[in-house]
C-alpha cells in the first residue's frame, strides 16, 4: 500500500489547541470535564466538532443513534472508507482526553492531509460514537454496540437515566438524532487513538501502545431488598440491613478479583442505598459490579462466584436479592493487519512502543466485530483516568496522532 512519506507529521500545536477548546465545553469542577452524553453540553461539543469538520471540507453524516461521520472524499468514491474516531462524551468527573483525543486526532488527520494536499484512494471518515461511557445510560459503548448489531435500537432508545429520562427522547431533545440507518455504513477498516488510562506505558517509558487485544467486561447490577427502619430504636437482631449486605458482597467482589490476580479486576463504581437517610436503616441497595479480564473463562467464573456468594449473604440475613446483566463484552483480539499498520507506523516514525492489552473498553471493541480494527494508545500521567486530574503531555498526544495519521493514511492508500 502507498504509505505517507516517513517525515510527515501532524500539527501537534493545532491538535492541542483543539483539545483545549473542546475542554472548555462542559467543564468539571476540578479542571476536567462533565460533558455527559445527550446533555446540552454534549450537544454543544457536537456542534463545535461539526463546525471544525465542515471547515475542513468534510460532509457530516448522522445516524439514528446520533453517531457522527465526517467524510473526506477519496480518489475512488466507491472504495470503502477508512474510519477513525472515538467519543466526545465524558464521565461526570472525567478528563479532557478520554475519547476526545481519538476524535480530534482523527480530525487532525483531515486537517494535515488538507495542508499537504494529499489525496487518498479510500475516503476517510472521522467518527464520534454516542454514549461510549455508559454512565448516564448503561451500558458503555451503547451506540457503537447498536452499530455492530449487539443491541437493538429499540432497546437502546428505552434505556433510562437516574431521573427516568429515556435515551431516545434525550437524543431527540438535543437535536442530534439523524436519519441514517445504524450500521448500514461499511468500513474498509477502523482505527481508534485513546489514552491508555493505566500506568504501563508511562512506567515503561514508551510513547506508543500497540493494542493487540482488549480485555472483556461484565457489568452485573445487584438489587438487595431488606426493610427501612429506625437506626435508633430497632434492635440489632430485628434489622434487615440492605446496606450491610451490600458491604459484605463488595468484600467478596474484591476477594474474587484478587483470586485471579494479576490480570483480573473487580469493583463497584455505581452504588445507591435507599432511602439514604442518616437515621434510616437502608431497606434497599442497588449497585453494579464491574469485573474484567483478558480471559473469558475467568470472567464467567467471577460472575458465577459473585451470584453464589451474594445469594448466601442475602439468605443468611433474610434479605431478597436480584441480579441483572446490564453490560458486557467478550475479550477482543484486534485485526492483525491493522495492528501491523499501527506497529509499522510507530517503527517508521521512530517512536518507542510496546504491545499492550487494553484494560478499558472502547468503541473499537465493538467495531472490531464488523470491520478490521486496531487501536493506538498514548501514556497518561500516573495512569490516571476517569478523574478530572487526567493529564497527558502535548508530545504524547502528537506522537499518538502521528502514528494514527500514518496507519490510517497508509491503509487509505496515498494517491500519487
Ligand atoms: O468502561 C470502560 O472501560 C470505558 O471507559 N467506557
Ligand atoms: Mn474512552
Ligand atoms: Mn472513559
Amino acid at each position: 500500500m502507498a504509505a505517507p512519506a516517513q517525515n510527515l507529521r501532524i500539527n501537534g500545536d493545532r491538535l492541542w489547541d483543539s483539545l483545549m477548546e473542546m475542554a472548555r465545553i462542559g467543564p468539571g469542577v476540578a479542571g476536567g470535564n462533565n460533558r455527559q452524553t445527550l446533555t446540552d453540553e454534549d450537544a454543544e461539543g457536537r456542534a463545535l466538532f461539526r463546525t471544525w469538520c465542515e471547515d475542513a471540507g468534510c460532509e457530516m453524516g448522522l445516524d439514528q443513534m446520533g453517531n457522527m461521520f465526517a467524510r473526506r472524499e477519496g480518489a475512488d468514491p466507491d472504495a470503502l472508507p477508512v474510519y477513525v474516531g472515538s467519543h466526545l462524551d465524558t464521565q461526570p468527573t472525567g478528563g479532557k482526553y478520554d475519547g476526545v483525543l481519538g476524535v480530534l486526532g482523527g480530525l487532525e488527520i483531515i486537517r494535515t492531509l488538507n495542508d499537504l494536499g494529499i489525496r487518498t484512494k479510500h475516503p476517510i471518515v472521522v467518527t464520534n460514537w454516542t454514549n461510549e461511557e455508559g454512565t448516564r445510560f448503561a451500558p458503555a459503548m451503547l451506540a457503537s454496540g447498536v452499530f455492530a448489531g449487539m443491541h437493538t435500537q429499540d432497546w437502546a432508545y428505552a434505556r433510562e437515566d437516574a431521573d427516568g429520562k429515556k435515551f431516545g427522547d434525550e437524543l431527540q431533545r438535543i437535536g442530534w438524532r439523524g436519519d441514517e440507518e445504524v450500521g448500514a455504513r461499511k468500513m474498509h477498516a477502523f482505527f481508534e487513538l485513546h489514552i491508555e488510562q493505566g500506568p504501563i506505558l508511562e512506567a515503561e517509558g514508551k510513547d506508543i501502545g500497540v493494542v493487540t487485544h482488549g480485555q472483556g467486561l461484565s457489568w452485573t447490577q445487584v438489587t438487595i431488598t431488606g426493610k427501612d427502619a429506625h437506626t435508633g430504636s430497632t434492635p440489632m437482631p430485628m434489622r434487615k440491613n440492605a446496606g450491610l449486605a451490600m458491604a459484605r458482597v463488595l468484600e467478596k467482589v474484591d476477594e474474587i478479583a484478587w483470586s485471579h490476580a494479576p490480570h483480573a479486576v473487580g469493583a463497584a463504581g455505581h452504588i445507591d442505598v435507599y432511602p439514604n437517610s442518616r437515621n434510616v436503616i437502608p431497606g434497599k441497595a442497588v449497585f453494579t459490579v464491574d469485573f474484567r479480564s483478558p480471559d473469558l473463562e475467568v470472567i464467567r467464573d467471577m460472575e458465577n462466584r459473585l451470584r453464589v456468594a451474594a445469594e448466601d449473604i442475602a439468605d443468611e440475613m433474610g434479605l431478597q436479592i436480584e441480579f441483572e446483566k446490564v453490560g458486557g463484552f467478550d475479550p477482543v483480539k484486534f485485526d492483525e493487519n491493522c495492528v501491523a499498520a499501527v506497529r509499522n507506523a510507530t517503527e517508521r516514525l521512530g517512536y518507542s512502543h510496546t504491545d499492550i492489552i487494553s484494560g478499558a473498553g472502547h468503541d473499537a471493541c465493538w467495531i472490531n466485530r464488523v470491520a478490521p480494527t486496531a487501536m493506538v494508545m498514548c501514556p497518561c500521567v500516573d495512569g490516571l483516568s476517569h478523574n478530572e486530574a487526567e493529564e497527558i503531555s502535548k508530545d504524547w498526544a502528537a506522537a499518538g496522532a502521528d502514528v494514527l495519521f500514518h496507519a490510517v493514511v497508509e491503509t487509505a492508500e496515498v494517491v500519487e
